[in-house]
């Protein structure tokens, strides 16, 4: 059970799911997505499993984002492809999940790795955790939510300055801002999110999953996240594009 790209546990109520791919700092590549929605197709059916908590190995990451590796041949179609199914079956899967799901952010957080913690309902960060969309440095643009996800928890104006400048914010800034709920020294990370899951445990099951509907309805029309998709498919094969990727990947600064 636990041999793959993540472990799991369930103790005391909790599931929980670490991201177990630390060489390449947790990156998502299209198995672990597709690894992390069967992991969470079953703690959603397991009757015992009241709160999930997802988290990533060791103490660098939590998720430095997608596999960049992984898209950088890719064209238009093929990116919007694998935007909608990676929408469908994490980010959204997780933001419209009846059990809460908790993002304990160990560390990095970009990109899609941000946006993975944004779909989560609840963030806990360690102190030293940083956070950031840098698409735009690698010639695309954030194509999991984040251009929706971001404004609605840190305003518009706070929003269009991560995205467009690209930058990292530490997790002081990003509580100041209101992108995660909590922060706490690393070696505290996980017990303060069983702390915050057994608050939500003592709560009306029932009354928990109505209220993530509700939530979820206040997050506006599924118009900005099409409109998403779209421009994040436009920016492959573009010469940016070829040039930000090919720079990450010989590990050196993109001339645009
Ligand atoms: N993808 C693939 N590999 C990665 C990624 C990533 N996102 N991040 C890190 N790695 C790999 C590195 O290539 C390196 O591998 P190797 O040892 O084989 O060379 C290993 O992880 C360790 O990384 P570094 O040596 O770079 O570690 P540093 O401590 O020097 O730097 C950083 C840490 C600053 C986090 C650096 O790794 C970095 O900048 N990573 C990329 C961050 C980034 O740009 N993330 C956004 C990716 S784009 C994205 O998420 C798009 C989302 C929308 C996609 C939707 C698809 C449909």
């Amino acid at each position: 059970m636990n041999d793959r790209m993540t472990w799991i546990e369930i103790q005391d109520k909790i599931g929980w799911i670490k991201i177990n791919r630390e060489k390449k700092l947790n990156a998502l590549n299209r198995d672990l997505i597709d690894e992390l929605h069967e992991r969470l197709v079953d703690f959603q059916k397991h009757s015992s499993v009241k709160v999930i908590i997802l988290t990533g190995s060791g103490d660098k990451a939590f998720v430095a984002g997608a596999d960049i590796s992984e898209f950088s041949s890719f064209d238009p179609q093929q990116a919007e492809a694998l935007a909608l199914n990676g929408n469908r079956v994490l980010f959204d899967f997780i933001a419209q999940l009846e059990k809460p799901v908790i993002a304990a952010i160990n560390g990095y957080a970009l990109g899609g790795g941000l946006e993975l913690a944004m779909a989560c309902h609840l963030r806990i960060a360690a102190q030293h955790a940083k956070m950031g969309l840098p698409e735009v440095s690698l010639g695309v643009i954030p194509g999991y939510g984040g251009t929706q996800r971001l404004p609605a928890l840190i305003g518009k104006g706070n929003a269009i300055q991560m995205i467009l400048t690209g930058d990292m914010i530490g997790a002081d800034k990003a509580l100041q801002m209101g992108l995660v709920n909590q922060v706490v020294p690393a070696e505290k990370l996980l017990e303060a999110a069983i702390n915050l899951a057994e608050r939500l445990m003592k709560n009306a099951p029932h009354s928990i999953k109505n209220a993530i509907k509700a939530l979820n309805a206040a997050d506006g029309t599924s118009k900005g996240f099409q409109e998403e998709t779209l421009q994040f498919s436009k920016c492959f094969g573009t010469a940016d594009f070829e040039e930000g990727i090919a720079a990450f990947l010989e590990k050196r600064k993109p001339q645009f």
